[in-house]
Protein backbone atom coordinates (compact mmCIF):
# COMPACT_ATOMS: atom_id res chain seq x y z
CA UNK A 1 0.00 0.00 0.00
CA UNK A 2 2.36 2.79 1.05
CA UNK A 3 5.38 1.12 -1.35
CA UNK A 4 2.17 1.77 -4.63
CA UNK A 5 1.42 4.82 -3.36
CA UNK A 6 5.17 6.36 -2.71
CA UNK A 7 5.75 4.34 -6.21
CA UNK A 8 2.80 6.83 -7.60
CA UNK A 9 3.65 9.75 -6.69
CA UNK A 10 7.51 9.49 -7.46
CA UNK A 11 6.10 8.48 -11.24
CA UNK A 12 4.55 11.99 -11.59
CA UNK A 13 7.53 13.47 -10.05
CA UNK A 14 9.99 16.01 -12.42
CA UNK A 15 13.01 14.75 -10.44
CA UNK A 16 15.39 17.31 -13.24
CA UNK A 17 13.79 20.39 -12.12
CA UNK A 18 15.56 23.14 -10.39
CA UNK A 19 15.79 23.44 -6.79
CA UNK A 20 13.97 26.16 -5.30
CA UNK A 21 15.28 26.19 -1.74
CA UNK A 22 18.77 26.24 -3.32
CA UNK A 23 17.62 28.72 -5.76
CA UNK A 24 16.19 31.51 -2.24
CA UNK A 25 19.13 30.53 -0.41
CA UNK A 26 21.79 32.02 -3.37
CA UNK A 27 20.12 35.29 -1.98
CA UNK A 28 22.11 35.41 0.74
CA UNK A 29 19.72 36.66 3.22
CA UNK A 30 17.74 35.03 5.88
CA UNK A 31 14.45 33.04 4.44
CA UNK A 32 10.81 33.23 6.10
CA UNK A 33 9.11 30.14 6.14
CA UNK A 34 5.13 30.83 6.92
CA UNK A 35 3.67 28.60 9.41
CA UNK A 36 -0.32 27.22 7.65
CA UNK A 37 -1.66 25.37 10.09
CA UNK A 38 -4.91 23.47 9.01
CA UNK A 39 -5.72 21.96 12.03
CA UNK A 40 -8.09 22.18 14.87
CA UNK A 41 -5.63 21.91 17.34
CA UNK A 42 -2.26 23.19 16.64
CA UNK A 43 -0.54 24.62 20.09
CA UNK A 44 -0.85 28.62 18.76
CA UNK A 45 -3.37 28.67 16.25
CA UNK A 46 -5.23 25.74 16.12
CA UNK A 47 -8.49 26.33 14.48
CA UNK A 48 -7.75 29.73 13.16
CA UNK A 49 -6.94 28.38 9.45
CA UNK A 50 -9.05 24.92 9.90
CA UNK A 51 -11.23 26.15 7.37
CA UNK A 52 -9.84 26.14 3.83
CA UNK A 53 -11.08 29.82 2.82
CA UNK A 54 -9.18 31.25 6.00
CA UNK A 55 -6.22 28.73 5.09
CA UNK A 56 -5.74 29.83 1.62
CA UNK A 57 -6.51 33.69 2.82
CA UNK A 58 -3.54 33.24 5.31
CA UNK A 59 -1.65 31.62 2.40
CA UNK A 60 -1.91 34.52 0.41
CA UNK A 61 -1.59 37.00 3.10
CA UNK A 62 1.92 35.35 4.49
CA UNK A 63 3.43 35.46 0.52
CA UNK A 64 2.09 39.21 0.59
CA UNK A 65 4.07 40.01 3.44
CA UNK A 66 7.21 38.65 2.24
CA UNK A 67 7.22 34.91 3.13
CA UNK A 68 9.70 33.16 0.74
CA UNK A 69 8.26 29.91 2.08
CA UNK A 70 5.04 28.19 3.20
CA UNK A 71 5.13 25.13 5.53
CA UNK A 72 1.93 23.79 5.20
CA UNK A 73 0.77 21.43 7.93
CA UNK A 74 -2.51 18.97 8.93
CA UNK A 75 -1.75 17.47 11.81
CA UNK A 76 0.09 19.24 14.92
CA UNK A 77 3.10 17.90 15.66
CA UNK A 78 3.07 18.64 19.48
CA UNK A 79 5.78 19.93 20.51
CA UNK A 80 4.38 19.25 24.08
CA UNK A 81 4.00 16.24 24.33
CA UNK A 82 0.59 15.22 24.35
CA UNK A 83 -0.82 13.08 21.56
CA UNK A 84 -3.66 12.75 19.16
CA UNK A 85 -2.56 11.30 16.20
CA UNK A 86 -4.53 11.88 12.84
CA UNK A 87 -5.17 9.22 10.68
CA UNK A 88 -3.25 9.62 7.00
CA UNK A 89 -7.00 9.76 4.96
CA UNK A 90 -7.95 12.75 7.58
CA UNK A 91 -4.43 14.45 6.93
CA UNK A 92 -4.81 14.39 3.57
CA UNK A 93 -8.80 15.46 3.76
CA UNK A 94 -7.66 18.61 5.66
CA UNK A 95 -4.34 19.53 2.95
CA UNK A 96 -6.59 18.51 -0.66
CA UNK A 97 -8.57 21.95 -0.33
CA UNK A 98 -5.69 23.58 0.92
CA UNK A 99 -2.29 22.60 -0.61
CA UNK A 100 -2.58 22.52 -4.52
CA UNK A 101 -4.14 25.69 -4.34
CA UNK A 102 -1.60 27.16 -2.10
CA UNK A 103 1.76 25.87 -4.43
CA UNK A 104 -0.34 28.47 -7.34
CA UNK A 105 0.22 31.00 -5.20
CA UNK A 106 3.84 30.91 -6.89
CA UNK A 107 6.10 30.63 -3.10
CA UNK A 108 7.59 27.44 -2.78
CA UNK A 109 5.39 24.96 -0.15
CA UNK A 110 6.44 22.93 1.96
CA UNK A 111 4.88 19.87 3.79
CA UNK A 112 5.31 19.46 7.48
CA UNK A 113 4.21 15.83 8.12
CA UNK A 114 5.62 12.56 9.72
CA UNK A 115 3.69 10.36 7.53
CA UNK A 116 5.88 9.82 3.90
CA UNK A 117 2.47 8.67 2.08
CA UNK A 118 1.43 12.62 3.05
CA UNK A 119 4.23 13.70 1.85
CA UNK A 120 4.41 11.89 -1.35
CA UNK A 121 0.90 12.62 -1.95
CA UNK A 122 1.73 16.59 -1.40
CA UNK A 123 4.82 16.59 -3.65
CA UNK A 124 2.76 15.35 -6.51
CA UNK A 125 0.16 17.97 -5.43
CA UNK A 126 3.04 20.64 -6.39
CA UNK A 127 4.96 20.95 -2.56
CA UNK A 128 8.31 20.66 -3.10
CA UNK A 129 9.85 20.38 0.11
CA UNK A 130 9.88 18.27 2.75
CA UNK A 131 9.73 19.06 6.28
CA UNK A 132 10.26 15.77 8.80
CA UNK A 133 10.16 16.65 12.13
CA UNK A 134 11.45 13.39 13.44
CA UNK A 135 14.53 13.96 10.81
CA UNK A 136 14.31 10.86 8.82
CA UNK A 137 14.67 8.35 12.00
CA UNK A 138 10.46 7.67 12.03
CA UNK A 139 9.71 6.08 9.02
CA UNK A 140 12.36 4.97 6.96
CA UNK A 141 10.14 5.94 3.76
CA UNK A 142 10.61 9.37 4.21
CA UNK A 143 14.33 9.44 3.17
CA UNK A 144 13.54 6.78 0.11
CA UNK A 145 11.10 9.31 -1.08
CA UNK A 146 13.17 12.73 -0.21
CA UNK A 147 16.03 10.61 -2.85
CA UNK A 148 13.67 9.17 -5.29
CA UNK A 149 11.80 12.94 -5.78
CA UNK A 150 15.44 14.78 -5.32
CA UNK A 151 13.51 17.45 -2.92
CA UNK A 152 15.13 19.28 0.30
CA UNK A 153 14.71 17.94 3.36
CA UNK A 154 14.22 19.32 6.30
CA UNK A 155 15.39 16.87 9.14
CA UNK A 156 14.62 18.45 12.82
CA UNK A 157 16.30 17.26 15.91
CA UNK A 158 13.63 15.66 18.23
CA UNK A 159 13.28 13.45 20.96
CA UNK A 160 10.42 11.85 22.73
CA UNK A 161 10.83 13.51 26.11
CA UNK A 162 12.96 16.27 27.06
CA UNK A 163 16.11 14.64 29.84
CA UNK A 164 17.53 17.89 31.28
CA UNK A 165 20.71 16.01 31.80
CA UNK A 166 21.75 15.93 28.74
CA UNK A 167 24.10 18.11 26.36
CA UNK A 168 21.90 19.10 24.26
CA UNK A 169 24.19 20.10 21.40
CA UNK A 170 26.01 17.04 21.94
CA UNK A 171 22.91 14.95 21.53
CA UNK A 172 21.42 16.96 18.89
CA UNK A 173 24.66 16.37 16.74
CA UNK A 174 24.25 13.02 17.42
CA UNK A 175 20.94 13.19 15.89
CA UNK A 176 21.92 14.53 12.87
CA UNK A 177 24.98 12.12 12.61
CA UNK A 178 22.52 9.60 12.52
CA UNK A 179 19.60 11.43 10.16
CA UNK A 180 22.81 12.01 7.55
CA UNK A 181 24.00 8.19 7.59
CA UNK A 182 19.73 7.35 6.69
CA UNK A 183 19.75 9.95 4.13
CA UNK A 184 22.91 8.62 2.65
CA UNK A 185 21.92 5.26 2.62
CA UNK A 186 18.60 6.46 1.29
CA UNK A 187 20.92 8.35 -1.91
CA UNK A 188 19.10 11.72 -0.21
CA UNK A 189 21.84 14.40 -1.91
CA UNK A 190 23.92 16.06 0.98
CA UNK A 191 23.20 19.42 -0.60
CA UNK A 192 19.48 19.07 -0.65
CA UNK A 193 19.08 18.33 3.38
CA UNK A 194 18.65 21.28 5.74
CA UNK A 195 19.18 20.77 9.52
CA UNK A 196 16.89 22.13 12.14
CA UNK A 197 17.68 22.23 16.21
CA UNK A 198 13.80 21.39 16.56
CA UNK A 199 12.84 24.27 19.46
CA UNK A 200 11.11 22.99 21.79
CA UNK A 201 10.60 19.57 20.69
CA UNK A 202 12.27 16.37 23.23
CA UNK A 203 13.63 19.39 25.32
CA UNK A 204 13.67 21.77 29.02
CA UNK A 205 13.30 25.84 28.05
CA UNK A 206 16.90 25.94 28.87
CA UNK A 207 17.72 23.44 25.81
CA UNK A 208 15.84 25.11 23.48
CA UNK A 209 17.27 28.77 24.72
CA UNK A 210 21.13 26.40 24.33
CA UNK A 211 20.00 25.83 21.27
CA UNK A 212 19.90 28.92 19.62
CA UNK A 213 23.15 30.23 21.78
CA UNK A 214 24.94 27.29 20.38
CA UNK A 215 23.75 27.42 16.57
CA UNK A 216 26.54 27.86 15.63
CA UNK A 217 28.13 24.37 16.70
CA UNK A 218 26.24 23.00 14.39
CA UNK A 219 27.98 24.82 11.54
CA UNK A 220 30.23 21.93 11.38
CA UNK A 221 27.79 20.02 9.43
CA UNK A 222 28.20 22.60 6.22
CA UNK A 223 24.03 22.59 5.62
CA UNK A 224 21.65 25.17 5.73
CA UNK A 225 20.59 25.69 9.62
CA UNK A 226 16.52 26.19 10.09
CA UNK A 227 15.25 27.78 13.11
CA UNK A 228 11.34 27.61 14.91
CA UNK A 229 10.98 29.44 17.97
CA UNK A 230 7.82 31.18 16.49
CA UNK A 231 5.23 31.41 20.12
CA UNK A 232 7.07 28.67 21.59
CA UNK A 233 6.94 27.75 24.97
CA UNK A 234 10.61 28.61 26.42
CA UNK A 235 9.52 32.32 25.60
CA UNK A 236 6.72 31.90 28.36
CA UNK A 237 9.98 30.34 30.60
CA UNK A 238 11.66 33.43 30.35
CA UNK A 239 9.12 36.13 30.69
CA UNK A 240 5.51 34.77 30.75
CA UNK A 241 2.51 35.12 28.41
CA UNK A 242 -0.02 32.89 26.33
CA UNK A 243 1.06 32.01 22.77
CA UNK A 244 -0.87 34.40 20.98
CA UNK A 245 1.71 37.04 22.96
CA UNK A 246 4.89 35.64 22.67
CA UNK A 247 5.60 37.83 19.33
CA UNK A 248 8.43 40.09 21.03
CA UNK A 249 9.93 36.77 22.29
CA UNK A 250 10.05 34.78 19.10
CA UNK A 251 11.46 38.14 17.19
CA UNK A 252 14.47 38.22 19.50
CA UNK A 253 14.80 34.64 19.45
CA UNK A 254 14.93 34.34 15.56
CA UNK A 255 17.11 37.99 15.18
CA UNK A 256 19.85 35.51 17.66
CA UNK A 257 19.47 32.26 15.47
CA UNK A 258 19.82 34.31 12.47
CA UNK A 259 23.26 36.14 14.10
CA UNK A 260 24.14 32.11 15.06
CA UNK A 261 24.15 31.01 11.77
CA UNK A 262 20.55 30.54 10.87
CA UNK A 263 19.51 30.71 7.17
CA UNK A 264 15.81 30.06 7.11
CA UNK A 265 13.33 31.13 10.00
CA UNK A 266 10.43 29.41 10.53
CA UNK A 267 6.87 31.56 11.83
CA UNK A 268 3.70 32.59 12.03
CA UNK A 269 4.34 36.16 11.98
CA UNK A 270 5.60 37.30 8.48
CA UNK A 271 5.06 40.71 8.43
CA UNK A 272 6.52 41.15 11.57
CA UNK A 273 9.45 38.70 10.94
CA UNK A 274 10.42 40.37 7.50
CA UNK A 275 10.27 43.68 9.15
CA UNK A 276 12.65 42.57 12.27
CA UNK A 277 15.04 40.92 9.69
CA UNK A 278 15.30 43.59 7.38
CA UNK A 279 16.31 46.27 10.05
CA UNK A 280 19.11 44.06 12.20
CA UNK A 281 20.44 43.48 8.72
CA UNK A 282 20.45 47.20 7.51
CA UNK A 283 22.05 47.87 11.24
CA UNK A 284 24.79 44.67 10.92
CA UNK A 285 25.54 46.60 6.99
CA UNK A 286 26.61 49.80 8.65
CA UNK A 287 28.89 48.07 11.30
N1 LIG B 1 7.69 23.38 14.89
C1 LIG B 1 6.40 22.98 14.82
C2 LIG B 1 5.97 22.19 13.73
N2 LIG B 1 6.81 21.87 12.74
N3 LIG B 1 8.96 21.95 11.77
C3 LIG B 1 10.24 22.33 11.83
N4 LIG B 1 11.08 22.00 10.86
N5 LIG B 1 10.72 23.09 12.87
C4 LIG B 1 9.93 23.46 13.91
O1 LIG B 1 10.42 24.13 14.86
C5 LIG B 1 8.55 23.05 13.90
C6 LIG B 1 8.10 22.28 12.79
C7 LIG B 1 5.45 23.36 15.90
O2 LIG B 1 4.80 24.57 15.57
P1 LIG B 1 3.34 24.62 14.94
O3 LIG B 1 3.34 24.01 13.58
O4 LIG B 1 2.78 25.98 15.02
O5 LIG B 1 2.50 23.76 15.97
P2 LIG B 1 1.71 22.41 15.79
O6 LIG B 1 2.74 21.36 15.55
O7 LIG B 1 1.01 22.26 17.11
O8 LIG B 1 0.77 22.54 14.63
Amino acid sequence: MIDARLSAACASGNKSGPNPLSRLLALGRPLVMGVLNVTPDSFSDGGEFFDPTRALDQAGRMIAQGADILDIGAESTRPYGSTVPVPLEEEMRRLDPVLPTAVKLGAPVSIDTMKPEVAAWALAAGASIVNDVWGLQRDRDMARLAAERTVPVIVMHNRESADPSLDIMAEIAKFFARSLEIAEAAGVAHQNIVLDPGIGFGKTPEQSLIAIARLRDLKSFGLPLLVGASRKRFIAKVSPAPPDQRLGGSIAAHLMAVANGASIIRTHDVAETVQALRIAAAIRDLQ
